[in-house]
């Protein structure tokens, strides 16, 4: 197990062939400032090929409190303002369009900039203690993570709209209804279950990951006639790498997992 240290408010350490990234900076509830936002890129972007999936979570009793509102407490300078904006765009698109997989273990806030860090996440695991909240409404901003973006295609744009408009917060229970997460498990089970599923994640062919972070989302989104078109050509070239021959003919002589029930 090594340890590295992107930047102060971050933690890594690797665990095989997972990376684990730890919000550190508990006494201000994992707010993320300039530098950590820069420094999750730089960690996802900068693993060996040995990495093969990120798992995500918060030291202390919140995961993320969102933007260091320390940060927009200067003068007003717009120029800088959509500069902020586009790093945290740079960012957490390097998350959800990098090498490997992310699964985001979230408890206690996961609000403003720390939803929409988790919503660029592939797999988020809420705990019991969760809850989510878009408090830019209440602060006189706006989302500036993607969150715009990428909470609207999770819970829909009226769920958001409600939530920033009227401050409301989501309990875990209710945002698992809404699709804010996956998975909702009880306090101190999101870790384990993080690295578990990043741990097969981590197993699967190197074509098929990208298949599924870089065309699934393209494809969903995509005119259905380039959706098809795209999903041919990304199952042709899968299916013809000699990994996938191998274990197609693993699970043929039997020697492969079977599917099995759920539970
Ligand atoms: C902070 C921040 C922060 C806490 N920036 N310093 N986000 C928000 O509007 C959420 C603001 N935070 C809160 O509502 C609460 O802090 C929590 C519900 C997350 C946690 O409450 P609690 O009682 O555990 O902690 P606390 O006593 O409120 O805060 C502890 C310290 O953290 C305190 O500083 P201290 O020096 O007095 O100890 C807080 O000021 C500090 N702190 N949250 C800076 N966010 C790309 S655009 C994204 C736009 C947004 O994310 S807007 C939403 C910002």
């Amino acid at each position: 197990m090594s340890v590295q240290s992107p930047t102060a408010g971050l933690s890594v350490h690797v665990d095989g062939a997972v990376a684990v990234i730890r919000l550190s900076r508990p006494a201000k509830r994992n707010a993320l400032n300039e530098a950590m936002v820069a420094g999750l890129s730089k960690a996802v972007t900068g693993f060996p090929p040995a990495i093969r999936a990120v798992v995500i979570h918060g030291e202390g009793d919140h995961f993320c409190a969102g933007l260091d509102l320390g940060e927009v407490d200067g003068e007003p300078d717009l120029a800088a303002a959509i500069q902020h904006s586009l790093g945290w765009h740079r960012s957490f698109q390097d998350l959800q369009y990098g090498r490997v997989p992310v699964f985001s273990v979230l408890h206690g806030a996961v609000v403003g900039g720390g939803f929409e860090l988790a919503a660029a996440t592939h797999v988020r695991i809420a705990e019991r203690s969760a809850f989510f909240a878009l408090p830019e409404g209440q602060r006189g901003i706006f989302l500036g993570g993607g969150g715009s973006v990428r909470i609207p295609r999770l819970i829909g744009t009226p769920l958001v709209q409600d939530m920033m408009l009227t401050g409301r917060t989501l309990s875990a229970e209710e945002a698992r209804a809404a699709g804010a997460c996956q998975y909702l498990v009880d306090d101190g089970a999101g870790l384990p279950l993080a690295m578990e599923l990043a741990r097969k994640a981590a197993g699967i062919a190197d074509m098929t990951r990208f298949a599924v972070i870089h065309a699934l989302p393209r494809i969903a989104e995509a005119d259905p006639h380039i959706g098809y078109l795209t999903e041919a050509l990304m199952a042709s070239t899968a299916q013809t790498m000699p990994e996938a021959k191998e274990r197609v003919r693993d699970f043929l002589a039997k020697k492969a997992a079977k599917v099995t029930r759920p539970g």
